[in-house]
């Protein structure tokens, strides 16, 4: 397959403005995405005056926060982070899937890539493990995802 002309984005982060959305519910959780998120975007180049947090109550509110800024069009990319941990009823259900389809929809409503960093766990255990131990922090793959595909869409 070396023929083939193939577009990949750099991961290279100089110059953007980036906003990070950020849940406080769970916030033991998503302080651990939010640093994660924080030291990928800058260990790749990001001024940190270019880069702002915003705090939501809960995941649910995400997708109204996300539309807004990417409505802004002062930023690059936005990363969008939370954990949904499930409890004995069915709420859990609703969050994560008003948040999903939300982050999903205002993504493709604006053009603005959003990084998906919404943890959906069955327990604290899962949630602990995505945050920065057993299985990596989603918080930086949620950056990595988001720089990639700013710098893939620059060239298409
Ligand atoms: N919000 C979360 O971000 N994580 C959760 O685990 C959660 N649970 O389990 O209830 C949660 N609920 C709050 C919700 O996102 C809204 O903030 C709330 O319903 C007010 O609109």
């Amino acid at each position: 397959m070396n023929s083939v002309t193939t577009i990949a984005g750099q991961l290279d982060a100089r110059g953007l403005k980036i906003a990070i959305v950020a849940t406080r519910f769970n916030d033991f959780i998503v302080d651990r995405l939010v640093g994660g998120a924080v030291d990928y975007l800058e260990r790749h180049g990001l001024d940190r005056d270019s880069l702002i947090l915003v705090r939501v109550p809960g995941a649910f509110e995400l997708p109204l926060v996300c539309r807004k800024l990417a409505a802004a069009h002062a930023y690059n990319g936005i990363v969008a982070l939370g954990a949904v941990i499930r409890g004995a009823t069915p709420h859990f259900d609703y969050v994560c899937a008003e948040a999903s389809k939300g982050i999903a929809q205002t993504m493709l409503d604006s053009g603005t890539p959003i990084g998906f960093g919404l943890l959906t766990c069955d327990s604290i255990e899962q949630a602990i493990e995505r945050a920065g131990s057993k299985a990596g922090n989603k918080g930086v793959e949620a950056a990595a995802a988001m720089l990639e595909t700013i710098r893939v869409l620059e060239q298409l």
